[in-house]
């Protein structure tokens, strides 16, 4: 088996006991797994009832599922989006006749039909709550059968319509079967637990809470019930009771209402302490006294406000949030993460010292505000109006429904502090040439902030509401959307998309000056990264670690320095799928500060420098453990930075064993020039008595070169284990190029190479810079045989793709195409002989040429490059000595 399919089986495997394991709190309803033995479909046609086993080809899956985790990563455009189905038996006990069934989806992407015995049992409409269908007047109790159909074609009246971030299709969240008493917590309050949770009055004297339960009572007959809730502090004691006897009439629903005596001197819950009560709230046959349903739901006293001038306070202490926003997707799974990988997430945010999580851009597991809870994370959660709206009447009520879906849900959770709706809902503004008509647009974008501002504060007024906007703000306040919630977010990408990151700091005043009175956050902020480019000369765009390190440590000094600004979320926790873009990483979005397989960057441990309470001090590119340079003029070795990150004011470094010097920390990181030799270098940093350590292999090139033209970065090669350097101007005696100029593609955001995807490669970042006009590439090696490989690529040309649409201002200039036919002759004969790029392998292709030479008297190795139409180009050489 290959292996990464075991991982995903064992991964399965992991998830099927973790969901098992995380029943215990809803008991006595029985609920049962229904994650494993799931036959799948996506060939199958015709409404479900008529779908038929022998006409498909069914393949065993188990739950969570997408169907998009492979086709997001390959080189053709799009992914599927359509239908697919899923079925299984129920087997459904007979004993359960005299009970209330239901299938609970997590949920499914993003238009559900559940069948029971091919008949309809309900539907659900977006991709990111829950739902929950009754099932039991379906079910035969002999060979009862489940088949759901899910959708995941666009549909104008479902959000999200276009986003950064990959649209997954497939029932990717667990799945269970609920067993009710005829009498019990509601399941049809909009997948909501029918238990909410309030605390209408908190100090450090007393804390004081309430509860609303809605129970149904789906029997014939009127019930006597005794509703007995409990509040236990995070021993098991009992601190608070209350116990209320009601009568629930037959086939209605009753609303019980209690209110527990406050509690003296509770323990507050904050991200130091985050202490848990629990409220467990008990169903009892009055006569009988049989339990009939019971819930336990977490309960936190805290209280908190966001202000315009001094940002935000905890318990009446001022608290600086600073965190990240999170996608729920993962390195070849797609978005059908087990729950191990999920809680994990929020243990890392945890760990780098974060104490704010944006659930962005959609409510997500309930595992994830669990964790929140359980950590002392705050919480904000949205749904996924992004980048554009459909004016329809259908689409508002989607929205509406999604809104309120998420706040029952997830009501409960006292590390939720904010409700959010809408993410640069102007990015993309409609009816760009028709001036009036895009007012009119703008008009039902704020008709539509307004109605689910007021519909969240109406259904939960003890939180605040927010919408994330873009940096454009003018028109953002113009159209009204920095009045309508009580929270202002800015999404800002000043040196990343536009401008320079000083602009960071101006944009955060002007929103002081202007918006006086509205509270802010900074909801996004972000460079890519992509964890295998290197650069000692980084600029905005070109995706190397050195950037992506700078820029945080300007938006962190920034947001830090004024206490108007309430918080932060990095843009993003963990790199994520967004099968759209291109860039050194096709369809990644690199601005993680983890790795899409959850490995820290460089830029997670400078968070956890500034962030960490216990002394910390780290190597900060603990992962770049294999290093190549060229040796420095005359030298045995080459000299490159090396970074720690810290909270100390100064730390040493030593280099085998001989001390580098001591450096003082500025915003939290020193830095020394390492004169790495050829081989092993033990690099130790030491402040007082902490200390970290790292070995790096050091490759200084002498008979082995992998060569990146025009360009100024270095590229780790993951899987071939290839070092790739950037190229040199030819001297005699070294190696190098003569002639040409580095290429700069149409993207005006990069200061050199292209941001197309490179077909046939995973290793864009080898072809995606280029000498132009390269006259000669010289190696002066000593005799020998030698493998020599060419790298090319056509970067200009090929289809026109749209241009990526973050934060636009029009960054993209029309490419000319040109005809480009030249000839390689290594040593004096001919290798490649007009080769037209373009024509004999097609735009933006990865083509390699590889050859053996026998290099004598001194010769070395001369490649020459003769233009006959255009000019020649050359993207990377790699020679290999092999005797
Ligand atoms: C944004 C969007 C987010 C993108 C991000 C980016 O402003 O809200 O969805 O992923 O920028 O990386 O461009």
């Amino acid at each position: 088996m290959d292996i990464s399919r075991y991982i995903k089986l064992r991964l399965l495997f992991c998830a099927s006991l973790c969901s098992l394991q995380s029943f215990a709190q809803n008991l006595p309803a029985k609920i049962i797994s229904l994650n494993d033995q799931w036959q799948f479909s996506k060939d199958a046609q015709g409404t479900i009832g008529a779908v038929s086993a022998t006409t498909l080809s069914w393949q065993t899956v188990n739950l969570p599922h997408t169907w998009n985790a492979d086709d997001v990563m390959d080189d053709e455009t799009g992914y599927y989006r359509g239908a697919g189905w899923y079925k299984r038996k129920l087997m459904i006990n007979p004993s359960f006749k005299d009970k209330e069934l239901f299938i609970s989806f997590n949920g499914a992407s993003q238009e559900t039909e559940v069948y029971i015995n091919n008949q309809l049992a309900g539907k659900h409409i977006g991709g990111y709550s829950k739902f929950i269908i009754p099932i039991s007047k379906f079910l035969n109790y002999q060979d009862d059968t489940i088949k759901v159909k899910v959708n995941n074609k666009f549909n104008e009246d479902i959000a999200p319509l276009t986003a950064d971030f990959t649209f997954f299709g497939g029932i990717y969240r667990n799945v269970n079967l609920v067993v009710a008493e005829r009498v019990h917590f509601t399941k049809n309050d909009h997948g909501g637990p029918g238990i909410y949770i309030t605390t209408p009055a908190v100090s450090k004297e007393a804390g004081q809470a309430s509860l609303k339960s809605l129970i149904d009572n789906s029997s014939s007959a009127d019930k006597k019930i005794v509703v007995r809730s409990i509040i236990t502090d995070a021993d098991g004691i009992v601190v608070a009771r209350a116990v209320a006897a009601v009568n629930v009439k037959a086939g209605a629903q009753t609303v019980v209402s209690q209110a527990f005596k406050p509690v003296e001197n509770p323990t507050l819950w904050s991200p130091s302490n985050p202490y848990l009560y629990r409220v467990i709230t008990t169903i009892l046959d009055a006569k009988t006294k049989a339990v009939l349903d019971r819930s336990a739901n977490p309960l936190g006293f805290r209280w908190f406000k966001f202000d315009a001038d001094q940002g935000f306070f905890l318990n009446g202490k001022s608290l600086k949030l600073i965190g990240a926003s999170r996608h729920q997707d993962y390195e070849n799974l797609g978005n059908a993460v087990p729950d191990a990988l999920q809680i994990r997430d929020v243990e890392l945010l945890k760990e780098m010292g974060g104490n704010l999580l944006r659930v962005a851009h959609y409510p997500q597991d309930p595992l994830i505000l669990e964790a929140c809870d359980r950590l002392g994370i705050l919480a904000s959660v949205e749904i996924p109006v992004v980048n554009t709206i459909t004016e329809s009447k259908a689409f508002t009520d989607n929205c509406k429904m999604m809104q309120v879906e998420m706040i029952r849900q997830h009501f409960n959770h006292p590390s939720i502090v904010i409700w959010a709706y809408m993410n640069e809902v102007l990015l993309r503004p409609k009816f760009t040439n028709d001036k009036p008509r895009q007012e009119v647009y703008y008009r039902h974008i704020r008709e539509l902030a307004q109605t689910l501002d007021s519909l969240t504060r109406k259904e939960d007024p003890s939180r605040y509401t927010m919408i994330a906007n873009h940096g454009a703000f003018d028109l953002y306040n113009r159209v009204g959307l920095t009045k309508i919630p009580m929270i202002v977010g800015w999404n800002l990408y000043s040196g990343w998309y536009s401008g320079s990151p000083s602009d960071f700091a101006k944009f955060l005043d002007k929103h002081h000056a202007e918006l006086a009175h509205q509270p802010m956050l900074v909801t996004e902020y972000g460079a890519d990264a992509d964890p295998r480019i290197r650069s000692f000369q980084p600029v905005r765009f070109d995706k190397s670690m050195e950037y992506a390190l700078s820029f945080n440590q300007i938006y962190l000094n920034e947001m830090l320095k004024r206490p108007f600004v309430s918080g932060g979320m990095a843009w993003n926790l963990a790199d994520f799928n967004s099968e759209t873009r291109e860039e050194t990483m096709p369809h990644i979005n690199n601005k993680g500060l983890l790795t899409i397989g959850r490995q820290p960057k460089d830029t997670y441990y400078l968070y956890q420098a500034y962030l960490l309470d216990r002394p910390f001090l780290k190597v900060a590119s603990a992962h770049w453990k294999s290093r190549s340079g060229v040796a420095d003029a005359g030298a045995a070795y080459s000299t490159q930075p090396f970074q720690a990150v810290t909270n100390l004011k100064s730390a040493e470094l030593f280099l085998n064993g001989k001390s580098l010097g001591t450096k003082q920390a500025v915003s939290h990181s020193c830095e020394w020039q390492v004169p790495f030799i050829n081989g092993l270098n033990k690099l130790r940093i030491v402040a007082g008595e902490h200390s970290d350590e790292m070995e790096v292999q050091f490759t200084i090139p002498s008979v082995a070169f992998n060569v990146l033209l025009g360009a100024k970065r270095y590229y780790t090669d993951e899987h071939l284990h290839q070092l790739w350097i950037p190229a040199q101007v030819y001297q005699k005696g070294s190696w190098g190029v003569i002639g040409g100029s580095e290429f700069k593609g149409t993207n005006n955001r990069m200061s050199y190479g292209s941001d197309k995807n490179i077909l046939g490669t995973a290793d864009d970042p080898v072809y995606q810079t280029q000498q132009v006009g390269i006259e000669q590439f010289r190696f002066d090696v000593p005799d020998g045989e030698y493998e020599l490989t060419l790298y090319f690529a056509e970067l200009i040309g090929g289809v026109t793709k749209e241009a990526l649409a973050y934060n636009l201002d029009n960054n993209h200039v029309s490419e000319k195409e040109e005809q480009r036919v030249f000839t390689v002759e290594v040593n004096g004969r001919v290798l490649l002989d007009k080769m037209n790029l373009a024509k004999d392998f097609g735009y933006t292709k990865a083509v390699r040429k590889k050859t053996r030479i026998i290099v004598e008297d001194g010769k070395g190795i001369s490649i020459d490059f003769k233009g006959i139409e255009g000019k020649p180009v050359l993207n990377a050489v790699q020679l290999q000595k092999i005797y």
